[in-house]
């Protein structure tokens, strides 16, 4: 139909760097969604429960091929709504969405041309998710966005079994699969163009299984510059190279590691200056649905990571693991709902803010924008009053939340006197204009 055509069309004029960089850059905030066949067992199988993350089930509890094949049979997700959850994201305040259309387990959530294990052929459902998505998308403006990985542990040239105990920490990383080059040629690419030619604009490529000794630095500039000639906007993650550092997740200086680094489950302590990054996050403590995991972060929490986050100069992509039946977790919904009310009010302290060149202080985080500092308060001192902790050269302060309000600042002891009867805010943010 025409909604799908329109859809369809990516644009390939060729911006700078700078230009191509900055709506994500600007954007802050987005959802990272799991979803896949691992949605079903939902971390649990033949009464043993996974441990950590739920996506890894296959591996972690040597489901055989031929078994974990089983679920593309069962999956039927018939309460999936593109247009709902691209609404859940939008109301959150998030400007993009990063959906596995693979994960390692090798499942596709498009209607691949290269295999028949996919959403269109191997179960019942028979709708193209990334279609349905990219359309949902396009209206309500939220840039769609691709994770996809480079470990498959179903195609036969890249799979497992030749891995003893396939693990990220346990496997012998001396092992290879003769037969990778193979399926990084016919397989791989050939998987990657058909999602940059037949969705639309791709905001990102985010890829993932980087650490398997079969894929190289060879490879990977190669399919950066694969992706940036299909579609030459197309920001890509650092994961399309071995690049980046182990903890952090940031890439190591002087290497080629794509557009921007990942730290993953974790923030960094500061920001490196000119070295875009996105800190992505769990709510509870897997991507994967898992559903004995109630182990969920507070609202209070993830917006206070969001703006230390920002005040360090990154982005957030917060996970959600729908259900088998297509439904994003009633507590992520709920903070996802928390986090877009504190958004409404205070996002113009986030969105294009930038770090800023203070010391974070104790009481909360500084972001800043077009001559402006944005105080984020976590936490309140006595008395109502906030210290600057550096020389900043203050000409007007307010509350953003209610410019009216009374605010007072002595310059001498560089404080702020917030008044007593503050409505209550899991970060309160106060806009101080600087003399020109
Ligand atoms: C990791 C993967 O192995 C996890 O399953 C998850 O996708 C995370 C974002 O990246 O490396």
């Amino acid at each position: 139909n025409a909604d799908h055509e329109a859809a369809a069309m990516a644009s390939t004029e060729k911006l700078p760097d700078e230009e191509r960089m900055e709506w994500w850059r600007d954007a802050s905030f987005g959802m990272f969604i799991h979803w896949g066949l691992y949605s079903i067992p939902a971390g649990i199988y033949k009464g043993d429960t996974v441990r950590g993350n739920a996506e890894w089930i296959m591996d972690k509890l040597d489901i055989p091929v031929e078994e974990y094949e089983e679920f593309a049979g069962q999956f039927n997700p018939v309460k999936f709504d593109a247009d709902q959850w691209v609404k859940i994201a939008k109301d959150a305040g998030m400007k993009y969405i990063v959906i596995t259309t693979k994960h390692h387990d090798g499942f596709c959530l498009w209607d691949s041309e290269v295999t028949d294990y996919d959403i269109m052929d191997a179960s019942p459902f028979k709708r193209d998710i990334l279609a349905e998505l990219a359309e949902a998308c396009k209206k309500e403006d939220i840039k769609l966005c691709f994770y996809h990985s480079i470990v498959d542990w179903h195609h036969p040239d890249a799979q497992a079994p030749l891995y003893p105990n396939y693990n990220a920490g346990q496997r012998d990383s001396t092992v290879f699969n003769p037969d990778f080059p193979k399926y990084y040629e016919n397989y791989l690419k050939p998987q990657v163009k058909e999602l940059l030619t037949n969705y639309g604009d791709v905001g990102v490529v985010w890829f993932d299984g980087d650490w398997i000794p079969d894929y190289t630095t060879e490879m990977g500039k190669e399919l950066y510059s694969f992706i940036r000639d299909i579609q030459p906007n197309t920001i890509v993650n650092n994961r399309v190279d071995k690049g980046r550092t182990g903890m952090s997740g940031m890439n190591k200086s002087g290497t080629f590691a794509g557009d921007f680094g990942t730290p993953e489950k974790e923030i960094p302590d500061t920001g490196i200056p000119g070295v875009d990054w996105e800190s992505c996050l769990t709510m509870n403590n897997t991507w994967g649905f898992k559903s004995v995991d109630h182990n969920w972060k507070s609202s209070e929490t993830l917006i206070r990571d969001l703006v230390d986050i920002v005040s360090k100069g990154g982005n957030l992509l917060l996970n959600v693991g729908p259900t088998s039946e297509g439904e994003i977790p009633g507590p992520s919904v709920e903070r996802l709902e928390d986090m877009g009310a504190w958004i409404k009010e205070n996002g113009e302290s986030i969105y294009g803010a930038k770090s800023s060149p203070y010391e974070k202080p104790d009481w909360g985080r500084y972001t800043t924008k077009d001559g402006v500092i944005y105080a984020h308060v976590f936490d309140i001192p006595a008395g109502g009053k906030v210290t600057l902790n550096a020389d900043i050269a203050v000409d007007k302060v307010e509350l953003l939340v209610s410019p009216s309000s009374k605010l007072s600042y002595d310059e001498a002891s560089h404080s702020l006197s917030l008044p007593s009867d503050l409505p209550a805010s899991e970060v309160t943010v106060i806009k101080i204009d600087l003399k020109k």
